[in-house]
């Protein structure tokens, strides 16, 4: 698409960019710790992902995510895997077709994991701070 934006229309546009960056730095500066809490709430309701055991690999391999995110792995396979991470961290029980497990993650890190049935299938979960 071609752009034909007036100059006009384009600095109003700026002017309320610019106004709204304005409040919202001042909210952060006058109120540090609601703001803080409130963003980190939201950030812990509104996250999860998931993994998908397939055919003896984990999808996607390598998953990022920020802190406080529940990760939910799901076997879709006919055999049973078992995911445990390397840092002993979390691990299930054997899963079975259609069997999931879930793990909140709540401090950044890198987190590599195998199936410790079949060693083999390896995924890691990247966990970013959150609000970054
Ligand atoms: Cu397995």
């Amino acid at each position: 698409m071609l752009t034909t934006m007036n100059p006009a229309s384009r600095r109003r546009r700026m002017t309320l960019l610019l106004g709204a960056v304005g409040v919202a730095a001042l909210l952060a500066a006058a109120l540090p710790e609601l703001t803080a809490a409130g963003a980190a709430a939201v950030t812990a309701a509104a996250s999860s992902a998931t993994v998908d055991i397939d055919n003896f690999a984990f999808t996607p391999a390598a998953l990022t995510v920020t802190a406080g995110t529940t990760v939910t792995w799901k076997n879709e396979d006919d055999s049973p895997h078992r995911i445990g991470d390397k840092n002993g961290t979390f691990k299930s029980a054997a899963l079975d077709t259609d069997d999931s497990f879930s793990h909140t993650f709540a401090a950044p890190g890198e987190y590599p994991y195998i199936c410790t049935i079949h060693p083999y299938m390896v995924g890691t979960i990247i966990v970013k701070p959150a609000g970054s």
